[in-house]
Parts: C-alpha cells; structure tokens; sequence
C-alpha cells in the first residue's frame, strides 16, 4: 500500500487534492469514506470542539493526540494545521518532528504572530511576522523533515490582516525562496475575486492552497480553471455540519417531548456500532475468549 505521503503527493500530482476538516476520528473516518483526499486537521475544528476560540488556546500536545487518534483510525493523509508553529523557529523544529513521527504528511504554517487570532473573524488582531522571520520558519520545518515527501505549506495571512496583494505576493515569493513545498493564501473577502487575482498574478513556482469558506462560490470547477491551485481545503465543514444537525436534532426533541419523531431521521445505532468496528471485538472475542 502507498504510504500516506506517496497518496497526498499522488492526489497533487493529478491535479487538486480535495482535503475536509476533521475533528475527530469519527468525523475523518466520515471524510475516509465520503471520498477525500485527505483530512485537514483543523485548529479551529478542535478548538470549536472543546468549546474554546482559536487564538492559540489548544495546545500542541492536544492538537498533536487528536491527530494520532486520526491517524491511527484511517488511512488518509493528514494536513496539520499547526498555527504558527507554537512559537518561533525553534518551536516549529520540535513541533515538526512531533508532527511527522504521529503520521502528518504535511504541515501548513502561518505567517502570524503567535498567539494568535482565528482569520475570519471580523475585526479580529490579524498581527503578522516579519517576513524575513517567517521565512527562517520554514526553513526550519524543510531542514526538520525525515522524509523529502512530508511536505511543509507556508500560508500567507497578508489578506487577513488587509497588507494587499502586492505583500501578499511578496511574502509568498520569499517563503517558496525558503522552500515551502506550497503556498496556502487565505481571504476573508466575501468573493472569490481577491484570491482569483492573486492566483492569476502568482508566478507559479509553487502549487497554491486555498481554503474558499467564506467564499463558497469558488467552487472547484472555477479553482481549476485557475491552473496554479494544486490543493483545496474545507476549513470548517465537519464541526458546522455536526452543530448543524445536533442543533436540528436536540430542537425537535425538545419540542416533541420524546425520540420517537427523530428516531427515523438520524443513523441508527447499527451504524455507529459500524462506524466504531464493533465486528471486530466479535472476532477478538471469539478467537480469544476462553
Ligand atoms: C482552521 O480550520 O483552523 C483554519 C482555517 O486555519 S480558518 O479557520 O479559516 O482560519
Ligand atoms: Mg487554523
């Protein structure tokens, strides 16, 4: 079998990998069979799934046994969102070997200060690095890497904190200088045209990665007319869908006074004991229960 580094590189190489957030085993298991290329494992997911903000709260080794569990539960690559890296150079070196040994296959690092603020927020402290700084963070992450094929993604919050396109693609010029394997340029602009422009004015030295949540009209058709996008991330899709339907579910409970309304509308408990591999406790069970 292909490791997960070859099917990332594999799922590039034909032309966009489709990569969804998860939260979760459960939710990337979701992804597994709902046909991704792989999993982005969301800062913000997990943050919204422990009730908290994403500005830097999480730590690595939450965010890090997360991933592990993900791992360990299915096959697809892994995109570690890891922020800014938890710090400066030095921290990315220690957070890129921790990533790479719990089974990432690619890291994407921010060109934010740390802490630091959750992107689409509106108004929120959109502070970046140094240019120069963030540069020497991705060398890092390429110098750290065991395997040439685990892949480090530096993004580009120029748009985010509202610098414009001309230092947006002066940022993302230096930190494919600095190796980045691709570049992430993220946009909170309602419309895909911002980030169409920057994709038409970039050089194509690098693939880019987008990530269209708040402009959903770019939708993938319209990403690959683009040419340079190698990569498309669905930021938040587990986590909203998951409160969408809790939400849903919860109301109608409430208000009909019992289960019996809902019952034919959610998965049945056959499916979760699917989803959670109970066939093969029977068959521990009965090979080794003695
Ligand atoms: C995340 O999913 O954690 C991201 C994407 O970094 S965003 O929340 O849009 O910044
Ligand atoms: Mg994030």
């Amino acid at each position: 079998m292909q490791t997960r580094n070859a099917r990332l590189r594999a799922a590039l190489d034909a032309g966009l990998a489709r990569i969804m957030a998860a939260h979760s085993p459960l939710s990337a298991t979701l992804a597994e069979e709902a046909g991704f290329d792989g999993i982005w494992a969301s800062g913000f997911e997990l943050s919204a799934l422990l009730g908290l903000p994403d500005v830097s709260l999480i730590t690595m080794t939450q965010h890090l046994e997360m991933l592990r569990a993900m791992a360990q539960r299915m096959n697809l690559p892994i995109v570690a969102d890891i922020d800014t890296g938890f710090g400066n150079a030095v921290n990315v070196v220690h957070a890129v070997r921790l990533y790479e040994e719990a089974g990432a296959s690619a890291v994407v690092i921010e060109d934010k200060s740390f802490p630091k603020v959750t992107s689409l927020v509106a108004g929120g402290r959109q502070d970046l690095v140094r240019s120069e700084e963030f540069q020497g963070k991705i060398a890092a992450a390429v110098a750290t890497r065991r395997d040439p094929g685990f892949l480090v993604v530096a993004r580009t919050e120029a748009l985010i904190a509202g610098l414009g396109q001309d230092e947006a693609l002066r940022r993302a010029h230096a930190y494919a200088e600095a190796g980045a394997d691709l570049v992430l340029v993220h946009s909170k602009s309602r419309t895909p045209e911002e980030v169409e422009a920057f994709a038409r004015a970039w050089d194509g030295r690098r693939g880019l990665v987008l990530v269209p949540t708040a402009y959903p009209q770019l939708d993938e058709a319209r990403i690959r007319a683009l040419g340079t996008v190698r990569m498309v991330i669905y930021g938040n899709h587990a986590i909203r869908a998951a409160v969408t339907a809790m939400k849903s579910v919860f109301a109608r409970i409430a208000a009909e006074g019992g289960i019996a309304g809902v019952d034919r509308d959610i998965v049945t408990v056959e499916e979760i004991f699917r989803l959670q591999r109970m066939d093969t406790v029977k068959d521990i069970e009965r090979s080794f229960l003695r």
